[in-house]
């Protein structure tokens, strides 16, 4: 950036001085991502509070060429929405005071929500008119609609509502030149060329900033039951993620979590593991209008390896329950913290039959390093969070793991994204051809390059600033 000083003055003139942060005191908070593993300076953080101001922002930014990085909640995982090192000092654009929940449809179950507004309150909002949302995860009440849509985010209701992209029935977005894109009219049918949201959604801030979006809610189900299911195999836990499947139309979550991580969350809680498990430990949410617990417990009562159950209706033993997969993140950060190193994670998804012997080579990949695996995810989805504590060379793990994860045909990232940490590996599950068609989307966009540069950017991307 030529002029820091003069550059705030301008972005002043648009959202006002209160929205302009210069001191690095105030920009600390949007310079370093949640894992404290990414961290660089901003010039400015800029707080647009309308998408006119945000078109402005960008507008000038673009005349300016300089690097904008969007930031929504900031609880990425993969350094996407953090200044990265090198080159000039970018301007972060937080979207979080674009919070205004509107025009909420219960006749057609949909709500608008500004990019800045929490999953929370999402679900607040929606919860209120009797409804629920299709997605929800740990970041709940940091995390919000714009980066969840970034990102395609997926969380513990895949396996019932699909994840992030299923739900956005209207986008709203922002170019880097400042022309406004998308709408919001929310129709569930309408072929009429191009989808913004199908295009914006998981596009990490590369395209467009994206402002608001109509979202899907779906009916609150009142009864829910969850139960911990220890098993004696990674297979048998597979297993019985297929049988819950086909058997149960119910199904809302059905988690996976390793023994060391187990152990980890039960000491970070201060509290004994509900079940004894020295293997996997399935957790399994059923909601319905209608108690589903019979029909639960029939399943489980035919499965292969069950070891040890716990099963709970009421919210307090729920809570207890799903604390244990909840609270995960929570932990590892503690650990993290009091081992003064920042957790290596990898985010990936493997087809379901592939999970046991993914898991094999990453518990040896592990091991040769020195690093305590802590492993769980999203069972349904074959989706795993490998977090590393105090690992020691992280490029041979990564290399390792996810060479391993593209032989048996899974992705690199499942719903964190590509980020910056992942951007060396894409072309292993990505052709050169993807590649160069995703480099001309981007310059399409954005023909300067402003936009979110380095983030899902192979090496050699012109659209790096
Ligand atoms: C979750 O499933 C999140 O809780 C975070 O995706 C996973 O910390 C992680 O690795
Ligand atoms: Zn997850």
């Amino acid at each position: 950036m030529d002029d820091p000083g003069l550059a705030a003055a301008a972005l002043a003139a648009i959202v006002g001085d209160a929205h302009v942060l210069v001191d690095p005191d105030l920009r600390a908070g949007y310079e370093t991502d949640w894992t404290g593993r990414y961290h660089a300076s901003a010039a400015i953080v800029v707080r647009p509070g309308s998408r006119d101001e945000v078109a402005a922002v960008l507008a000038h930014c673009n005349d300016h060429r300089v690097a904008v990085i969007p930031q929504a909640g900031n609880t990425g995982l993969v350094g996407g929405s953090v200044p990265r090192s090198g080159g000039p000092r970018p301007v972060v654009l937080s979207t979080r005071r674009l919070d205004r929940m509107t025009d909420l449809d219960a006749d057609a179950l949909q709500v608008t929500a500004g990019a800045g507004t929490t999953i929370a309150a999402w679900q607040a909002g929606a919860r209120a008119a009797g409804l629920d949302t299709p997605v929800d995860f740990a970041a709940r009440d940091s995390a919000t609609i714009g980066g969840a849509i970034a990102t395609n985010a997926g969380g513990s209701r895949v396996v019932r509502y699909g994840t992030m992209r299923h739900q956005v029935v209207g986008i709203e977005a922002v170019l880097a030149d400042g022309r406004v894109v998308g709408s919001l009219a929310g129709l569930p049918k309408e072929t009429a060329g191009l989808h913004w949201p199908s295009l914006l959604a998981g596009s990490e801030g590369t395209l467009a900033v994206v402002t608001a979006a109509r979202l899907r809610l779906v009916p609150r189900h009142e009864r829910v039951v969850t139960a911990m299911v220890a098993l004696a195999t990674v297979d048998d836990a597979v297993a019985l993620a297929g049988t819950l499947r086909t058997a149960l139309s119910t199904l809302d979550s059905v988690e996976i979590v390793l023994p060391a991580a187990v152990a980890l969350v039960a000491r970070h809680l201060g509290e004994r593991a509900p079940v004894d498990a020295s293997g996997p430990v399935v957790i399994v949410e059923c909601a319905a209008h209608v108690d589903p617990t019979d029909e639960l417990a029939t399943v489980l009562a035919s499965a292969t390896g069950v070891t040890d159950t716990a099963v709970a209706t009421d919210p307090a033993r729920r809570d207890h329950l799903v604390r244990f997969r909840d609270r995960m993140t929570e932990a590892i950060a503690a650990q993290a913290g009091a081992d003064g190193t920042p957790t290596f994670k990898l985010d990936v998804a493997v087809p379901l039959h592939a999970l046991g012997a993914l898991l094999d080579v990453a518990e040896r990949a592990a091991d040769r390093d020195g690093a305590t695996l802590i492993a769980f995810g999203h069972l349904a989805e074959g989706n795993l969070h490998l977090n590393h504590l105090h690992a020691t060379d992280t490029t041979l793990l990564a290399d390792t793991v996810l060479a391993e994860v593209a032989r048996l045909g899974g992705t690199i990232s499942a719903e964190h994204g590509i980020g910056v940490a992942k951007a060396a590996w894409l072309p292993l599950i990505r052709s050169d051809g993807d590649l160069a068609a995703q480099r001309s989307i981007r310059a399409a966009l954005d023909p300067r390059g402003i936009m979110n540069p380095g983030v899902l950017a192979t090496g050699h991307d012109p659209a790096e600033l």
